[in-house]
C-alpha cells in the first residue's frame, strides 16, 4: 500500500466537526498574549465537559488559572507538587470511585518538564495500573514557567537558557509517544490546537474509555520560541505541516492512525519563524530535516502495520 492510501485510510475523521459552544475557561486567566498551552485548555474543557476535574502540578498553568480564591476555569482544579499529576489524578479517581461518582472525568494536565522528566515515574505507575484518567501533557518544549531551561522535549539544536546559543541541545526530543505506547495503555493520541476539529474529537474519545490515556499537545509559546505571538497557530499548524509533531492515534499500545497527511513542507519554514533556532547553520537544518523525515518513516511504517 502507497503511503498516501494508508494516510486515506487511517484518518476516517472529517477535520471539519462540532466543537461545542460551552465556555469552561474564562477570560481574565493569567497566560501570555499568544500562549498556546491556554487556547488547548480552552478546547480541552469545550471537549470534555464541567464534569471535570483537573489536577496541576507545578509549570506555567499553576499560575495561568489565577491566584486563589480566583480561577480562570468554571471546574474544579487541584494544585499538586510538580512530579505528582498522576499520583494525584489516580487518587482523586479512587476517591470518586469510592463514592460511587464515577461519571466524573479526571484531567491531569502538566507540561514536558512534568511530564518527559520529573512526573514520568508517577505517570509509568498509573499507565501500568491502567488507572482511568486523561493525562495531557501541554508541550512548550522546555521549563517556560521557571525561564526557559531545557528539558527532554526541547527539540535538537534549539536554544534555552541552559542550552545558550553556541552549545545548543545535542540531544533529540524523547519519544513521549513511544513510551506511553510501550504501557500498553488503551489510547494515547497527539493534537495540536491549530486542527481544534481534531483536538475536540481525541478528548472526547478519550473520555468514552475506561483505563489510562495520554494526550500530548504541541504548545507554542511566544517568549520561549521567540516569535510574535500572533504567529501561535500558524507554528501550531507548521508543526504538523513539516510533520515535525504529526498528529495521531495508538491503542493498545499497538494500533497507529495518522490523523492528518502533512503537507511534507520542509522543516525551515517551521525553524526560521523562531528565534530559539536561528542560531542553525545549514547542516544544522539538514541534520533537524533527516531526523524528522526518519521519525516520518517510522511512524508511516507502523500505521501501514496497523491498516
Ligand atoms: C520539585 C520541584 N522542582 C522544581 C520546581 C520549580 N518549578 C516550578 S514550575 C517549573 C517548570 C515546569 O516546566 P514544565 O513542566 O515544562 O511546564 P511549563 O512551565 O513549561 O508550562 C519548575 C522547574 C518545583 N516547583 N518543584
Ligand atoms: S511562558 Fe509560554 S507557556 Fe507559559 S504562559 Fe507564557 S506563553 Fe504560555
Ligand atoms: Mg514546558
Amino acid at each position: 500500500m502507497e503511503v498516501h492510501e494508508i494516510l486515506k485510510e487511517s484518518s476516517p475523521y472529517p477535520l471539519r466537526g462540532e466543537i461545542p459552544q460551552r465556555e469552561l475557561m474564562l477570560p481574565g486567566h493569567l497566560a501570555c498574549q499568544g500562549c498556546g498551552a491556554a487556547l488547548a485548555m480552552r478546547l480541552a474543557l469545550k471537549a470534555l465537559g464541567e464534569n471535570t476535574i483537573v489536577v496541576i502540578p507545578a509549570c506555567c498553568w499553576t499560575i495561568i488559572a489565577g491566584a486563589f480564591p480566583y480561577s480562570a476555569l468554571k471546574v474544579p482544579i487541584f494544585h499538586t507538587a510538580f512530579e505528582t499529576a498522576a499520583s494525584a489524578a489516580s487518587g482523586i479517581r479512587a476517591g470518586l470511585e469510592m463514592t460511587g461518582q464515577e461519571e466524573v472525568t479526571v484531567l491531569a494536565w502538566a507540561g514536558d518538564g512534568g511530564t518527559f522528566d520529573i512526573g514520568l515515574q508517577a505517570l509509568s505507575g498509573a499507565a501500568e495500573r491502567n488507572d482511568d484518567i486523561i493525562y495531557v501533557c501541554y508541550d512548550n518544549e522546555a521549563y517556560m514557567n521557571t525561564g526557559i531551561q531545557r528539558s527532554s522535549a526541547t527539540p535538537l539544536k534549539a536554544w534555552t537558557t541552559t542550552t545558550p546559543e553556541k552549545h545548543p541541545k545535542d540531544e533529540p526530543k524523547k519519544d513521549m509517544m513511544g513510551i506511553m505506547a510501550a504501557h500498553r495503555i488503551p489510547y494515547a493520541a497527539t493534537a495540536s490546537p491549530a486542527y481544534p476539529e481534531d483536538l475536540v474529537r481525541k478528548f472526547q474519545k478519550a473520555q468514552a474509555i475506561r483505563g489510562t490515556k495520554f494526550i500530548h499537545i504541541i504548545c507554542p509559546c511566544p517568549p520561549g520560541w521567540k516569535y510574535p505571538s500572533e504567529w501561535t497557530v500558524k507554528l501550531a499548524r507548521l508543526a504538523v505541516e513539516t510533520k515535525v509533531f504529526p498528529l495521531y492515534e495508538v491503542e493498545e499500545g499497538q494500533r497507529y492512525r495518522i490523523n492528518v497527511e502533512p503537507k511534507g513542507l520542509p522543516v525551515e519554514e517551521y525553524l526560521k519563524l523562531q528565534g530559539r533556532f536561528r542560531h542553525l547553520t545549514p547542516e544544522d537544518i539538514k541534520l533537524i530535516q533527516e531526523t524528522v523525515d526518519a521519525e516520518w518513516e517510522r511512524l508511516v511504517a507502523r500505521a501501514r502495520a496497523s491498516a
